[in-house]
């Protein structure tokens, strides 16, 4: 008997007779072997996650709607949230572990201060003039900014520019979620403290030591400047002409790990006209156009990315991203699972 002969001959529930089914149900017991196939099928796991492609066109007039509509009082994040409809629309998640989400905050506004345990970071899409304060760190906000407000860490956003300001918030969220230990905190609106992160370690390979010492924050850079990390990424593509992935990893400067715990945040560029196929892992993917023009084909779906549009890619599938231009390259932000995946030792590669 090969091992695939052995999905039909599991007994079903319809097979046990309805007293005794009833009686396992008032007991609270359930058989296994009906669903067993379910929960561990074989060779691949089986994934909600669906491609799905959110383009900005469509969701910007909604968002500026939603301005109209609801006051930021009202809202405490005005948010559109980009919900894969293979989880059901309600759950808000993108993937296992990622939620997005469209904030947008039009001037003069101010999101109230507030800490929660899910870890959330924020790519800048549009508007000059806001910013978000982290544990008192000001963070301004410019088109392909990073800024981290890492698990546990006061946050809140305001808006000194005449333009809305939209940025995507990406959270591990449906994670912290599913594992019963989400919750908000508010707090009152915090006062500046000197000190920036990203003016701290803003060269590579140097880290402040005072008196020798060494920093000892959890999450010393908060905000990883869109000029730095393309700056990095046309270096190397310059560096080795031979690089097929000119990729850089959004880290924490003091130890080079992920920048956060559970989700993995990267910068990818695109040569002019690449074709570039990223290999299928285990983790789930989520692609934003930073600039230029690309097509993303993700299982049976095609897509095509304007600037600020945005995509999923269920884990253990192959993505081929194509630049569509043949002299500009394309950039293009990366989240993912992959630091969940490694800490749970269920990361894999599959090429
Ligand atoms: O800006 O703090 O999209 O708390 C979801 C939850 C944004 C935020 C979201 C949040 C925030």
């Amino acid at each position: 008997m090969q091992p695939q002969d052995r999905f039909d001959t599991l007994g079903r529930l319809e097979d046990l007779p309805q007293d005794y089914r009833d009686e396992l149900t008032s007991k609270n017991l359930v058989p296994l072997w009906p669903s067993l196939r379910a929960v561990l099928p074989p060779g691949i796991p089986a994934r909600k996650t669906q491609p799905t492609c959110w383009a900005y066109d469509t969701i910007r007039p909604l968002l500026i709607k939603a301005g109209e509509l609801t006051p930021i009082e009202k809202a405490e994040r005005r948010v559109l949230v980009l919900a894969n409809p293979g989880h059901g629309l309600e759950k808000m998640q993108a993937s296992a572990a990622m939620y997005l989400g469209m904030q947008l905050l039009l001037p003069g506004e101010r999101a109230p201060a507030h800490k929660h345990t899910p870890n959330a970071v924020r790519m800048v899409v549009e508007g000059d003039g806001a910013w978000t304060i982290v544990n008192g760190e000001k963070c301004p906000m410019s088109r392909g900014d990073l800024i981290l407000t890492p698990t546990g860490l006061w946050h809140e956003h305001g808006h000194d520019g005449d333009k809305p300001v939209v940025w995507l918030d990406v959270l591990d969220l449906p994670l912290v979620y599913y594992m019963e230990a989400s919750y908000h905190e508010e707090v009152p609106n915090q006062t500046v403290l000197p000190g920036q992160g990203h003016k701290a370690y803003a060269r590579g390979g140097l880290r402040p030591s005072p008196m020798f010492e060494r920093a000892t924050k959890a999450y010393p850079m908060l905000r990883y400047p869109w000029a730095q990390a393309r700056a990095a990424l046309l270096e190397l593509a310059d560096d080795d002409s031979n690089v097929e992935a000119v990729q850089v990893t959004y880290a924490q400067p003091e130890n080079g790990l992920d920048a956060e715990n559970i989700l993995g945040f990267y910068a990818l560029m695109l040569r002019p006209g690449q074709v570039l196929t990223l290999p299928a892992r285990s983790p789930a993917q989520v692609f934003h156009l930073i600039e230029g023009s690309v097509r993303a084909q993700i299982v049976d779906s095609t897509f095509t990315l304007a600037e600020a549009d945005t995509c999923c890619a269920p884990g253990y599938e192959r993505v081929t991203l194509s630049n569509l231009s043949a002299d500009k390259p394309s950039f293009v932000f990366i989240a993912d699972e992959s630091p969940l995946h490694r800490k749970l030792g269920v990361f894999e590669n599959r090429g």
